[in-house]
C-alpha cells in the first residue's frame, strides 16, 4: 500500500490508525496519484505473423470454431497481467476454417477486425454482410450483433481489435448469444459502403450513433487514397503519409473508443521520434522495416503485429515501401479531453 520509503517515518504508527479506516494520507502518495508525466504501461512488443500463423492452425485442427465460439489467439502485452495488447486494448489472431460458422452475439465491447488472409468470408453486422477481404477493415460497435463466417477454401485469419479493457474498468461489461448462429441478413453485401461511404449523405437519414455508419473500409479504396495523398503531398516527418479512417458524417474516428490510420512509408523513409498518449497497435500490410520504440527496436515485416505503449517515442523505418495499418485508443482519449502528443521526443 505504501512505497518502501515513507517520506514521514515518524508518522508510520499514524498511518497504520488511518489505515484501519481504509483512507491513506497523500502526502506519502501524491507521485502515484497526479505524476507529473505518463509512465508507459505495458511494454514494446512483436507478434510475427510466421510465429503465429502455426499454432493458430494447429488449434483450428484442434478446436471448431463453434467450440470455442471464438477461435482466437489473444495477444497478451508481457508486462501486463490482464489479457490486453496494452492497458486500454485488447487485440487478437482470430481464425476461421472454410465452412465455419463463428456463431453470433454481442457486447458492449466495440471492435474492429483487419483482415490478414482470405479467399472468401464476411462479418455479419446488425443485418449486413462485411465481406471480408486482405487488407479490408470492418467494425463491429458496442451491442450491434455480429457473426463470422469463412466461404472461400482457405483459411480466414484477422486481427481483432477491441476496446475490452476499456469497457472493464469502466464496469460496463454486457454480453449476449443470438438464438441463431447467424443473423438474419436484411441488406445487401457492403451495403453501408455506397449507402454512406461516396461522399453523399442519405438525405434526411439519422444516424444517431457515436460511432461511424460506414462499417467496413474495404483497403482497394483505403489504400488508392492513402497513395493519392502520396503522390501528391510532401511526407510528415513524424508519420510519412498517414490517413485517419473517418467517420463520413462528422469526419470523427470510427469508433468512441477506437481510433484506426492507414500510413504509407516510402522505401528508406525514416521518421522523427513523436510519441503520443495513446497506446498504438501496428500492423505491417506491406513492405518490412524498423521500429524503434522507447529503447526497443523491433523488425517487422509483413503481417507482423507490434504495439507502443503510451507515451513512448515512436520512429518507424521502411526497408521497402510500407504500407502501415494501426489502431489506437486516441479516440476515447479525444472524448475525453485527454489526449497529447509530443513531437521532438528522444527516441
Ligand atoms: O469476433 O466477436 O478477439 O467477441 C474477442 C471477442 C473477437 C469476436 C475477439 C470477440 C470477438
Ligand atoms: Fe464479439
Amino acid at each position: 500500500m505504501y512505497p518502501k520509503t515513507l517520506k514521514h517515518p515518524a508518522l508510520a504508527p499514524a498511518y497504520e490508525k488511518i489505515a484501519e479506516l481504509s483512507a491513506l494520507p497523500l502526502w506519502e502518495i501524491l507521485g502515484d496519484v497526479v505524476a507529473e508525466a505518463p509512465t508507459p504501461l505495458g511494454v514494446p512488443h512483436i507478434w510475427r505473423y510466421q510465429e503465429m500463423r502455426a499454432p493458430l492452425l494447429d488449434a483450428g485442427q484442434r478446436i471448431s470454431a463453434a467450440e470455442a465460439e471464438r477461435r482466437v489467439l489473444a495477444l497478451k502485452n508481457p508486462a501486463l497481467q490482464r489479457p490486453g495488447i496494452s492497458q486500454t486494448l485488447f487485440a487478437g489472431l482470430q481464425l476461421v476454417m472454410p465452412g465455419e460458422v463463428a456463431p453470433a452475439h454481442r457486447h458492449t465491447a466495440g471492435a474492429l477486425r483487419f483482415v490478414l488472409e482470405s479467399s472468401g468470408g464476411y462479418t455479419a453486422v446488425e443485418g449486413e454482410r462485411c465481406v471480408m477481404r486482405r487488407g479490408d477493415l470492418v467494425t463491429t460497435p458496442s451491442w450491434t450483433w455480429h457473426d463470422h463466417e469463412n466461404t472461400g477454401d482457405g483459411p480466414l485469419i484477422w486481427l481483432d481489435g477491441l476496446d475490452v479493457p476499456m469497457v472493464n474498468f469502466f464496469g460496463a461489461v454486457f454480453g449476449e448469444e443470438h438464438p441463431g448462429d447467424q443473423q438474419p441478413i436484411l441488406r445487401p453485401d457492403d451495403a453501408s459502403v455506397p449507402r454512406w461511404g461516396s461522399g453523399l449523405r442519405p438525405y434526411g437519414a439519422a444516424h444517431g450513433k457515436p460511432w461511424s455508419p460506414l462499417l467496413s473500409y474495404p483497403y482497394d479504396r483505403a489504400r488508392a487514397a492513402l497513395m493519392a495523398a502520396s503522390a501528391g503531398d510532401a511526407p510528415n516527418p513524424r508519420h510519412g503519409f498517414k490517413m485517419t479512417y473517418a467517420n463520413p458524417l462528422d469526419g470523427g474516428h470510427i469508433l468512441p473508443t477506437i481510433a484506426a490510420f492507414l500510413q504509407h512509408l516510402p522505401a528508406g523513409f525514416e521518421t522523427t521520434p513523436w510519441r503520443t498518449t495513446e497506446a498504438l497497435v501496428f500492423v505491417a500490410v506491406e513492405g518490412e522495416g524498423t521500429a524503434q520504440i522507447g529503447d526497443t527496436s523491433i523488425d517487422f515485416g509483413e503481417n507482423d503485429v507490434f504495439v507502443a505503449p503510451n507515451w513512448s517515442p515512436i520512429r518507424l523505418r521502411a526497408g521497402r515501401d510500407t504500407v502501415l495499418f494501426s489502431f489506437s485508443d486516441r479516440a476515447a482519449q479525444e472524448r475525453l479531453g485527454l489526449w497529447r502528443e509530443e513531437a521532438d521526443a528522444t527516441p
